[in-house]
């Protein structure tokens, strides 16, 4: 300890007479190796990224937007905003990433963002129906690139945005239909899909889409503070109900859904029954404090691949503590703090998924876009890690039951 700011004038005593004080080194931080740090690493790790895929899009930005005026220096700028920069401006569609007008093309691209605006099984706060837009809004405000991670989206993936399913408010059962369906599409193309949710009864036919392209058994590892598992909820497959109704799907058994975060005083009894009686793995948010981020991790990889051959990711913003995310359903205190739902989330997503959704943001009732900014996080951590692992496209393996409409 060579900390400065509580130097002493030197000790007296009466006894010993005056005696000098300790000589102190001053350093201006700890002794530590640099080199070790993570913070170095990252710096050597963006070092070896590629930048041709950013000069692709500055040329192409060029070549759309016109060259800018003579007076600005910086040649790279075109007169109309096209692609990344600025953040403030442009189109936005999810990270800015190409809007795929036509659907055939999704199967183009690594993987494909694609909105569900739905918010019918909403039981208290309805407005995730905004969710998508709010998420593809407050997403221009990133880059592709992540610094712990080392890497860059747009130099190691190609990833599109193919719009919003058709849904049909007011009816559940209709719009199921459309979700399974839409899901289905960009799952047997070969892209990986990510859905921006929309209320979580959306759980059960994104899985379902995904379920009915393969003969092969998909594990669930779900986010959230509630358990979402009851058979009904109001009469009807609300956002209480997902779980009751994709593990009775054949290939998606109860027993390779794992359940993070659950707890508090929003878990309705039923649901906590037919968790029971299915025996999913249910972690609480003490039992996660118990056994640490990465052993969380390791558990949740564990009984999720156990005699599965792929792992979906369902994502509710709820799971963190309410203070971080106000817009949504059914906030509750006591959830995870960000920095721990995202760790695990990166850990979990490594070994690759088959699929991801992010569910309950309500911008109507959001602050600063901060909900929404954790749900694209969400989305860029997953696709993040799994471009780290080189784990991306391993979802493509299982399909073998390719739906064509
Ligand atoms: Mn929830």
């Amino acid at each position: 300890m060579n900390d400065t700011r509580f130097d002493q004038p030197a000790r007296t005593s009466r006894k010993a007479g005056a005696r000098k004080g300790p000589t102190r080194t001053r350093l201006h931080h700890p002794n530590f190796d640099a080199k070790e740090t993570r913070g170095w690493k990252a710096l050597e790790a963006e070092d070896k990224l590629s930048a041709e895929g950013w000069k692709r899009e500055v040329k192409w930005a060029l070549d759309m937007g016109l060259p800018g005026a003579d007076s600005i220096t910086d040649k790279s700028i075109p007169t109309f905003a096209r692609g990344e920069l600025p953040h403030f401006a442009g189109i936005n569609t999810f990270l800015k990433a190409p809007y795929v007008e036509n659907v055939r093309d999704v199967g183009k691209y690594d993987a494909a963002v694609l909105g569900i605006p739905f918010d019918s099984g909403t039981t208290y706060r309805p407005g995730t129906r905004f969710g998508p837009q709010g998420i593809r809004r407050i997403s221009a405000l990133y880059t592709t690139y992540n610094y712990e991670l080392g890497v860059d989206l747009r130099e190691q993936m190609t990833l599109c945005d193919a719009g919003d399913v058709f849904t049909i408010p007011g009816n559940l059962e209709k719009s199921f239909d459309q979700i399974s369906r839409g899901v289905s599409h960009v799952f047997s193309s070969g892209a990986l899909p990510i859905m921006l949710g929309g209320d979580h009864s959306i759980g059960f036919p994104c899985v379902r889409g995904i379920a009915e392209c393969t003969s092969k058994r998909i594990g669930i590892i779900h986010f959230d503070r509630h358990i979402d598992i009851q058979e009904k909820d109001l009469d009807e497959r609300m956002h209480t109900t997902p779980w009751y109704w994709a593990t009775n799907l054949p290939n998606v058994p109860a027993v390779n859904l794992v359940q993070l975060g659950i707890g508090g005083w929003q878990v309705p009894r039923p649901g906590a029954k037919e968790a029971y009686k299915r025996q999913t793995n249910v972690l609480t948010i003490e039992d996660i404090e118990h056994y640490g981020l990465e052993k969380t991790a390791e558990i949740a990889l564990e009984l999720a691949w156990k005699d599965a051959d792929a792992v979906y990711i369902s994502f509710d913003v709820d799971s963190l503590d309410c203070g971080f995310v106000p817009g949504t359903g059914w906030p509750e205190p006591g959830g995870f703090l960000p920095r721990e739902a995202l760790k695990i989330l990166g850990l979990v997503s490594a070994p690759g998924i088959c699929g991801l959704e992010v569910v309950e943001v309500s911008p109507p009732y959001d602050t600063s876009d901060i909900t929404a900014l954790m749900g694209v996080r969400v989305c860029v951590e997953a696709l993040g890690s799994m471009c780290a692992h080189g784990t991306m496209g391993k979802h493509k393996s299982i399909i073998d039951k390719p739906v064509a409409f």
